[in-house]
């Protein structure tokens, strides 16, 4: 796998600015508490970690218009850009480590941006109990956390789409969304409407994971740019209590751990958020530790040969 010769660099973004719980700040030391770096130099990857980006404070403000904290979520979404975009252009594959998952907007309008350069599809997996497709119309809550997708797909408010150089980072079908288990009424409204392609917990039980990754990696070919969106409310929260707004009934330890190598055998992983851990919530940094387990998965731990 061409994943052996790679670069990884870890990029933190220590904010909770986009979500409603707070903690998630805490999340890339709890990672390199818990030996991300070194697990991951194990496998054989030169691992740079690029220590941790900086950025306006959490003011803990009511939503205004419908948002909360939008100038700093634009300003932590610049760095993340930065960062990532640097790091593509080093033929790097990022890691950014959160922070809540509103980075993500910054991290994959770079990433599209990149695989346009390269002429290569994109194809983004959403691992999340939520579908993160509010806008600020939308959203129950103002909180940007939530409203990431829409964001990249063109959706979102004017200063947070548009990042990569195109109206949308991403079209609607180069997204698979997995593990989906709470979705408010007009995101599902969004979803049929765009025709998102989302396997959510009943399909995961109905047809397993084997199958369902099957299908969400379908057409994933050489010409192919893989970028996970790692949620860890996706897990269960028995597996990873260290979540700000965990939902009960999400896959288990093994089955995302199936999940994670599925898409190491592909070989075409090119970069990966890992957001939403939040060490106040933790137990005794569990959460954490399952979340670099399943990052060594990610990155071929269980299966290449060396
Ligand atoms: N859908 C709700 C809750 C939520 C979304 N993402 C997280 N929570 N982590 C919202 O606020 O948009
Ligand atoms: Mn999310
Ligand atoms: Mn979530």
């Amino acid at each position: 796998s061409t994943i052996t010769a790679t670069t990884l660099e870890l990029i933190g973004a220590p904010t909770d600015i986009g979500a409603s719980v707070r903690g998630a700040g805490m999340g890339p030391d709890a990672l390199r508490v818990a030996g991300l770096a070194e697990a991951l130099a194990g496998q054989g990857f030169t691992v740079l970690d690029r220590g941790n980006l900086a950025g306006p404070a959490t003011p803990w403000a009511p939503p205004s218009n419908g948002l909360r904290h939008l100038p700093e979520v634009i300003a932590w979404n610049r760095s993340v850009y930065s960062a990532v975009d640097a790091a593509l252009g080093a033929q790097h594959v990022p890691v950014m480590l959160g922070g809540d998952h509103c980075l993500a907007i910054g991290s994959i309008s770079a990433v599209a941006w990149h695989a346009r350069q390269r002429g290569k599809k994109l194809r983004v997996l959403w691992l999340d109990a939520h579908s993160d497709v509010n806008t600020e119309t939308t959203s129950p809550s103002g909180n940007l956390h939530g409203m990431p997708v829409s964001c990249l797909l063109g959706h979102g408010p004017a200063d947070l789409t548009g990042w990569s150089g195109e109206p949308a980072a991403l079209a609607p079908d180069a997204i698979r969304f997995i593990g989906i288990r709470s979705v408010d009424a007009d995101e599902k409204k969004a979803i049929r409407t765009l025709g998102l392609h989302v396997f959510d917990m009943r399909h995961i039980d109905e047809n397993g994971m084997r199958t369902t990754m099957t299908e969400a990696l379908q057409d994933v070919d050489e010409d192919t740019h893989l970028h996970v969106s790692f949620d860890l409310d996706c897990l269960d929260p028995a597996d990873a209590p260290g979540v700000g707004t965990g939902v009960r009934g999400g896959p288990t330890y093994r089955e995302m751990q199936l999940c994670m190598e599925m898409i190491a055998d592909t070989g075409r992983l090119g970069s990966v958020d890992v957001v939403e851990l939040n060490p106040a919530l933790d137990v005794r940094n569990q959460t954490a530790e399952v979340a670099v387990e399943l990052i060594e998965s990610l990155f071929g731990k269980s299966t290449l040969v060396r």
